[in-house]
């Protein structure tokens, strides 16, 4: 064991999922050691301890594992489970820290973000419940990484592509196969006999892994268990690069994908997963399902799913994800939380058994099977759905907004736009907050302003500033925040949501609908004028 001297950085602070900068920042000289000694600082308990490690297989993820793995073993961690070739998407590392009772886990990854020499890398800590550290984690190490004068390192590495057990030092390394465990689980919660019998007789289905994390779990789950046919398999094989494009499943980035479900001989069901395995779409013949919709639906129906049969204890959604989720909790008579964005804010809700299920507009739903999004599961608790229900995609979110009404929703982003501009709009917007409550827009009355503040009702803790929301009379809304997960600029996201009562019109077009919103915001906030653009770089 060496102990190296090294020097504070002073912006390792992680934002919504962990830290995540310009790869070439993570190769500069201590960087990543600083950064992980400072976890090591702040959990002691990992010394001794089972630690799970892995990343999206991006550029520079397995020089990091070999940093990470010598350092883990000078701090006196008693073993590391790593994912083969180095390789775990979030979800199974959430699963594996549970099932394996680990100390906590090291995630890499910048989930969308695009990869290579000159994209994102990340690194994000998850506890013993499986799920990503708290604020109040995180707050700790970030303080750390303020005051680190040394770190302490091993010799040796490991050969990430070889299955099995080795050692650094006194600690023991086993590289294993992620794949199995995950898919157990995953036929464990869901009627895999149904679905593969629904896919051999009448559901053509295709799947975009976007030729990031998810491509085995995904030709595990879905050709060697559930029967698909190869060739509705795209981009399966996961790539350092991925494959130059953009691992985020939207109608941007996604586009392949989202022309095959819109073609004349689209198949029955399309999805799609992210850079790191915990985001998801789903797309029917000719409809995309908002990631919103998809929280809502799931809600009402999860009970069709085995191990959700006997019903769920309650709901939550990260605050800018529409209300659509809302209405379907209170029709089931269920609580229904309303949580900052990030995944971390769930977990205490999961743990206490107050929540079964939750998500995010963002494209991230999960159960408490696990303490982090699970792109797969959502894809399959669709294809449970379908196996009962027995109806299109599009059928069965007709019927669900005629029976709970329409949130008509969309985010626009305003990505890389000067920090101080970025600021100044959310200053536009909070300046006025006070005086918004009454004022009339067109046919829109504003009914409620507000700075969102979160209060956790399990340990107390209170987040302050997690954005801005500007509420209707006639049950719309718009959000604005600033991203917490980008690393050049600033990120202005704008979240715009339209009700339509259950006897309403469902079949609006959505730019259309939402159009006056949009409108409105752009009045009281300034946003074009003070950033200096015609409109959003994003609309998803
Ligand atoms: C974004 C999403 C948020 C999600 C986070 C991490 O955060 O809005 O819902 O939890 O990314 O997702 P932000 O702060 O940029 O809005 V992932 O798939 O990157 O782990
Ligand atoms: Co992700």
């Amino acid at each position: 064991m060496t102990e190296i001297k090294t020097t504070p950085f002073d912006d390792q602070k992680p934002g919504t999922s962990g830290l995540r900068k310009k790869v070439g920042i993570f190769q500069t000289a201590n960087y990543l050691e600083n950064f992980v000694q400072a976890i090591f600082d702040t959990v002691p308990d990992l010394n001794g301890g089972l630690l799970i490690l892995g990343g999206d297989g991006r550029y520079h993820n397995d020089v990091a594992i070999q940093t990470i793995l010598r350092i883990a073993a000078a701090n006196g961690v008693a073993r590391v489970m790593v994912g083969h070739g180095g390789i775990l998407s979030t979800p199974a590392a959430s699963n594996m820290i549970r099932q394996y009772e680990a100390v906590g886990g090291i995630v890499l990854s910048a989930s969308h973000n695009p990869a290579g020499p000159d994209g994102d890398f990340g690194i994000k800590f998850n506890v013993a419940n499986g799920g990503p550290a708290s604020t109040a984690v995180t707050d700790a190490i970030f303080e750390r990484t303020k005051m680190i004068d040394h770190y302490r390192t091993a010799e040796g590495s490991v050969d990430l592509d070889v299955i099995g057990d080795s050692a650094i030092g006194d600690m023991q390394v086993t590289v294993f196969d992620p794949v199995a465990d995950h898919a157990d689980l995953m036929e464990r919660l869901f009627d895999f006999d149904a679905i593969r019998e629904m896919i051999a007789s009448d559901l053509s289905l295709c799947f975009d892994a976007m030729h990031a994390v998810t491509g085995p779990y995904a030709t595990e789950v879905f050709v060697n268990r559930l029967g698909v046919d190869p060739d509705g398999m795209m981009n399966v094989q996961p790539l350092p690069d991925f494959g130059g494009g953009h691992p985020d499943p939207n109608p941007v980035y996604a586009k392949t994908l989202f022309a095959r479900m819109f073609a004349d001989d689209a198949p029955d069901f399309g999805a799609a997963s992210d850079g790191d395995g915990d985001r998801y779409i789903v797309l029917g013949r000719g409809i995309y399902v908002s990631p919103s919709d998809s929280l809502a639906v799931i809600t009402a129906n999860a009970h069709l799913a085995p191990a959700y049969k006997n019903g769920i204890s309650g709901v939550a959604r990260s605050m800018p994800t529409s209300r659509a989720t809302d209405v379907v909790a209170k029709a089931m008579d269920v609580d229904c939380f309303e949580t900052p964005t990030g995944w971390k804010y769930f977990g205490n809700l999961l743990d206490a058994g107050r929540i079964t299920i939750c998500g995010e507009e963002s494209a991230g739903t999960s159960s408490d099977h696990v303490r982090e999004k699970d792109g797969l599961w959502a894809v399959l608790m669709w294809l449970n759905i379908l196996t009962v229900r027995r109806q299109s995609v599009m059928d069965i979110l007709r019927d669900h907004w005629g029976i709970y009404g329409r949130h008509y929703y969309s985010r626009h982003d305003y990505e890389e736009v000067a920090k101080d501009k970025a600021e100044a709009v959310m200053a536009t917007l909070r300046d006025q907050l006070a005086d918004l409550p009454g004022r009339q827009f067109g046919s829109e009355v504003i009914s409620d302003a507000d700075s969102f503040t979160y209060h956790d009702p399990i340990d107390g803790s209170v987040a302050e500033n997690q954005g801005l929301r500007v509420m209707f009379e006639s049950g719309s809304r718009f959000v604005m925040r600033l991203s917490g997960t980008g690393t050049a600029g600033a990120t202005l996201r704008l979240y715009l949501e339209a009700y339509e009562p259950k006897d309403g019109v469902h079949d609006a077009d959505l730019a259309e609908r939402l159009a006056p919103i949009a409108a409105i915001a752009d009045e009281i906030t300034n946003l074009k004028q003070i950033v200096m653009r015609d409109g959003p770089s994003l609309v998803s």
